[in-house]
């Protein structure tokens, strides 16, 4: 007869149950041996030994000669071996920290066990892998072009990129510096995570009819031994606003010039390139000196004298 479709269930959640105790089980059980722990720093050299795992776990050279070691290591990498002569763990293949641990947690290990067959035994190893300050810390962009208007106001921030640095603790970033500018100074703020954000803060107003751009490097400095870096050129395109009236080359024009000449006035000026909506005025002052020429004869009039003055008067 055939089985009651409940019961069909009951039967398959007991043996996904099963499976899941063995699976749980598979996966706990090599923890009751008791872990052996090293630490070494990244990037060493093929062949530096680790330590000498048979003097730390007890084994005897010379029965290990027939038995067959392996090591188990939980990494797509091979990266150990084990020589049996010596009893030494060596490495075989570069470990990098940074490729190992991407996620840049606290502490970096390199989870193996070592199995020995003929009497088979396990012992669990974990090797810690200590930064060394390696990579230098960049941006992923290394020009940034920012456009400030010459209206902004001293003490107006303008975010600027991160660098990033691979490293953890003191081998990242530590701090960031920008070239000597009478405009500009930076300020770091520190986020959640630990990461440091940079504003580019405007310390004294742009006048683009002085400087049009403003050249400027930003430079991100980890804290290692010895210290790396990694610059970005920073561009402040200065954006035009209306703060020039037109200007005449001088203040007042003088000409000179005979009366009776027929006379035009052609003059032009300098007008600075503001493109503002709202225009400004400029004005000069134009002085036009008319010379007298001997065109007319002199009148002559003669007027009969009425009073006579004594000689002797008294002055006044
Ligand atoms: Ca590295
Ligand atoms: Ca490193
Ligand atoms: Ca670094
Ligand atoms: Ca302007």
């Amino acid at each position: 007869s055939p089985i009651p479709p409940h019961k069909h269930i009951h039967t398959l959640m007991q043996r996904m149950a099963l499976w899941a105790a063995s699976f749980v089980f598979a996966a706990v059980w090599p923890c009751a041996f008791s872990v052996t722990r090293y630490s070494i720093a990244e990037e060493m050299e093929r062949g530096s030994v680790v330590a000498n795992l048979a003097a730390d776990l007890g084994l005897d050279l010379n029965s290990l000669q027939d038995r067959e070691v392996k090591l188990d290591i939980f990494t797509n990498k091979r990266y150990l071996d084990f020589n049996k002569k010596t009893g030494e763990l060596y490495i075989v293949e570069n470990i990098n920290r940074e490729y190992l641990c991407p996620a840049k947690p606290t502490s970096c290990f390199l989870k193996l066990d070592v199995v020995i067959e003929n009497p088979l035994r396990i012992f669990n190893i974990e090797l810690g892998i200590t930064d060394i300050n390696d990579n230098a810390p960049h941006f992923r962009r290394d020009k940034v072009e920012l456009d400030v208007s010459e209206s902004a106001a001293p003490g107006e921030r303008f975010s600027l990129p991160n660098a990033v640095d691979p490293d953890v603790g003191i081998n990242t970033i530590k701090t960031y510096k920008l070239s000597a500018s009478e405009h500009f100074t930076i300020e770091i703020q520190t986020g959640s995570d630990g990461t440091q954000y940079v504003d580019l803060v405007l310390t004294k107003s742009l006048d683009r009819e002085e400087t049009a751009a403003h050249h400027l490097i930003l430079t991100a400095v980890d804290g290692g031994v010895p210290v790396r870096s990694g610059t970005a050129i920073i561009v402040v395109r200065v954006q035009d606003t209306n703060d020039n009236p037109p200007r005449f080359d001088n203040q007042i024009y003088t000409m000179n010039m005979t009366e009776n000449t027929p006379v035009e006035i052609v003059y032009s000026f300098t007008l600075y390139t503001d493109k503002g909506t709202h225009p400004l005025l400029g004005s000069c002052k134009v002085v036009v000196h008319v010379t007298d020429v001997n065109d007319n004869y002199p009148e002559i009039s003669i007027q009969s004298v009425k009073n006579t003055v004594p000689e002797n008067i008294p002055v006044g």
